[in-house]
């Protein structure tokens, strides 16, 4: 059996120094590398001028990780990632950044990856190259001569051909996708921006099912959109430290309907599209105000972004500013944490809460909705409010789908999802909560290997 490795910017393979908390990706990818002896590479997340290739086995699992230099996290990771594509790829021309450092920065970093990771390479390993950082590395593996089947999953959405054609450069950046054997995106919408791009730009083909052609070199490109460790996340769900913290978000509510949201910290996420959705409420229902409340978990993510601290500031004062005005000496109508809770405990918090507001504005997959889902109690689960720009409103359509900037849509949904019989919360519930079992994250790494293996 072939080897796999996986490329990703940060590596979460279990590690002697970690606390054991891993997500349900690296849970996913983890179980995958112990099954075919592979090797998780990427970024230490460390910075210093070492480059070299740090090797470690911990529970059956390698990890292979190289530092990066401070002017390398500047211009490849917190610039061209996270200041250029990811601002594009989320819609948002008017936040992304083009300078030519970054994009020099990029290449730079892709290449050295592909320098350092290719020595521990042998000849049939299938290479499973992850999102949005890494996009030209199968390519710059290709130039160090290797053949190996190489795969490629874009964890964010992939825009429209007219916002992509924005991006200097963007020709070759496409180019350097059909070095991969297999590209895979979240949704068909996703996959089908590719095809255009690919078929109005590039003058390539499309055979209407998975094959791509540009200049003789045909690719498979597929739509497998990611899930949840399921089976995991429902035992959390109903274990002892969710039944905990379940119980004491009902007697902090006082008898009031939780409304929870959880993201990262990220301007995708539409937070402050979210807070005026649910002022909208407030000010819309002044007899109902005391009955609900919204506990927002934000920690902070990608700080040293300058965008990411604009956000961070604009939410603490739109938080602040809706408490002012609404609340009353024995209610708060937000309560608004910029820090992260195990997951388990995050498990009963979800079940305790009679909604689960989840509204991006644009979002690869959001596997916040799925893991809301996932926590419900069978009997009485709560209702899901879910953006009809994440990637997961394809699979959730129990949902009362929503459109994120507008703050009535907002406002009417939690009206209607307060109001509704335990009845139709369950014949909503049931079929989102078989379709986050199925379509697991087991699922979704077998369906892409299986893609990628041929
Ligand atoms: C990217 C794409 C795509 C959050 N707060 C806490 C916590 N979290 C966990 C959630 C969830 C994960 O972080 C966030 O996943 P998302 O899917 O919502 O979003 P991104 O981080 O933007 O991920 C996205 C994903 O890649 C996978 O392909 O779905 O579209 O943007 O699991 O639970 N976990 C814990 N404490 C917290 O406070 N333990």
């Amino acid at each position: 059996m072939s080897r796999l490795i996986i490329m990703s910017n940060r590596v979460s393979a279990p590690m002697a120094k970690s606390d054991g908390a891993q997500g349900g990706l690296a849970v996913a990818l983890t179980a995958a590398l112990r099954e075919h002896d592979g090797i998780w590479f990427g970024w230490s997340g460390e910075t210093s001028a070492d480059n070299k290739v740090n090797i470690t086995t911990f529970d059956g699992v390698t990890s292979a990780t190289v530092d990066l230099t401070a002017q390398d996290v500047d211009e490849y990771y917190n610039g061209y990632a996270n200041r250029t594509l990811w601002p594009l790829f989320h819609f948002r021309l008017g936040l992304t950044e083009f300078d030519r450092e970054f994009q020099g920065g990029y290449e730079r970093v892709n290449r050295a990856f592909a320098q350092m990771f290719a020595p521990h390479l042998l000849p049939d390993d299938l290479i499973w190259v992850h999102d949005y950082h890494l996009i030209p590395l199968g390519w710059l593996l290709r130039q160090q001569g290797f053949a190996n089947r190489i795969g490629f999953f874009l964890h964010i959405p992939w825009p429209p051909t007219n916002l992509l054609t924005t991006l200097p450069d963007h020709g070759r950046l496409v180019e350097s996708m059909f070095a991969y054997d297999v590209v895979s995106f979240q949704t068909e919408e996703s996959l089908e921006s590719f095809v255009h791009y690919v078929t109005t730009q590039m003058n390539g083909s499309f055979d209407g099912d998975t094959k791509l052609t540009v200049n003789n070199k045909t690719i498979c490109v597929i739509a497998c959109p990611i899930g949840i460790d399921a089976q995991e996340f429902i035992a959390a769900a109903n274990g002892p430290v969710a039944a905990d913290s379940c119980a004491r978000m009902a007697a902090s509510s006082a008898g009031r309907s939780l409304i929870v949201g959880v993201d990262r910290l990220d301007y995708s996420k539409g937070l402050e599209e979210r807070f005026a959705g649910y002022e909208r409420y407030l000010q819309n229902h002044p007899e109902k105000r005391k009955h609900v409340y919204l506990l927002q978990i934000a920690p902070p993510s990608r700080s040293d972004v300058d965008t990411y601290q604009r956000i961070r500031a604009s939410l603490n004062a739109l938080s602040g500013q809706i408490n002012g005005e609404y609340a009353d000496i024995d209610w708060v109508p937000i309560r608004y944490v910029n820090q992260g809770y195990p997951r388990d405990q995050l498990a009963g918090v979800y079940r305790a809460a009679r909604i689960g507001l989840v509204t991006p504005l644009r979002d690869g997959m959001n596997l916040v909705a799925k893991e809301y889902v996932a926590a419900q109690d069978p009997k009485d689960p709560g209702v899901l409010i879910l953006s009809r720009f994440a990637g997961a409103a394809c699979q959730l359509k129990g949902a009362l789908l929503i459109n994120p900037y507008s703050a009535d849509d907002i406002s009417e949904a939690i009206e209607t999802a307060l109001a509704m019989p335990r009845g139709e919360r369950i014949a909503r519930w049931q079929p989102m909560f078989d379709s986050v079992r199925e379509h697991d994250v087991m699922w979704w790494r077998e369906r892409f290997i299986a893609a990628l293996a041929g």
